[in-house]
């Protein structure tokens, strides 16, 4: 009884913050967190853009399945790899986030990619993004447009991102 309690009220408080001021991080009841969600600006005409953020791991893995957003007609999660000298995209169905660990989705590795943008995103603005879990369920981050990482230029790079 007491843990429904508290789960309630932590729904209600996240809820209300989201309310008050566009929340950038998200803990989801099975301690799983999101933060820092941000998006590059795209162009008039221009498709698709890139979305990235920081996944850290409750005490249970889980795993991202999936996204959507009402900007975009779909949101794919894709991953980033050097072939040669060229830059490749690959979508992928899924990306694990094991217990405790942090998964960063960075320029240069995974992200998720807003496809068929319905209108440009626009340096200043946010957006919702629902990101599916498999087990943490549905977890809605307010996505900041920015030309580059929160916090400045220095975005975490996996140093293992490279050969998968
Ligand atoms: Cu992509």
């Amino acid at each position: 009884m007491k843990l429904k309690h508290t789960l309630a009220l932590s729904l209600i408080t996240s809820t209300l913050a989201l309310a008050i001021t566009p929340s950038h991080a998200q803990t989801a009841a099975s301690g799983l967190k999101v933060e820092a969600p941000w998006a590059r600006p795209t162009v008039q005409g221009q498709a698709a853009g890139g979305g990235f953020l920081r996944i850290v791991g409750g005490p249970a893995a889980d795993k991202l399945v999936g996204a959507s957003a009402g900007i975009a007609g779909r949101v794919e999660l894709h991953t980033m790899s050097m072939d040669g000298n060229v830059m490749r995209m690959r979508q992928i169905d899924s990306i694990d986030v094991p217990a405790g660990k942090t998964v960063e989705l960075a320029p240069g590795g995974l992200h998720v990619m807003f496809m068929d943008l319905k209108t440009p995103l626009k340096t200043g603005s946010s957006f919702p993004l629902t990101l599916k879990f498999e087990r943490a369920g549905a977890v809605q981050v307010d996505v900041k447009v920015q030309p580059g990482p929160p916090g400045g230029a220095t975005a975490a790079k996996p140093a293992h991102d490279h050969k998968h």
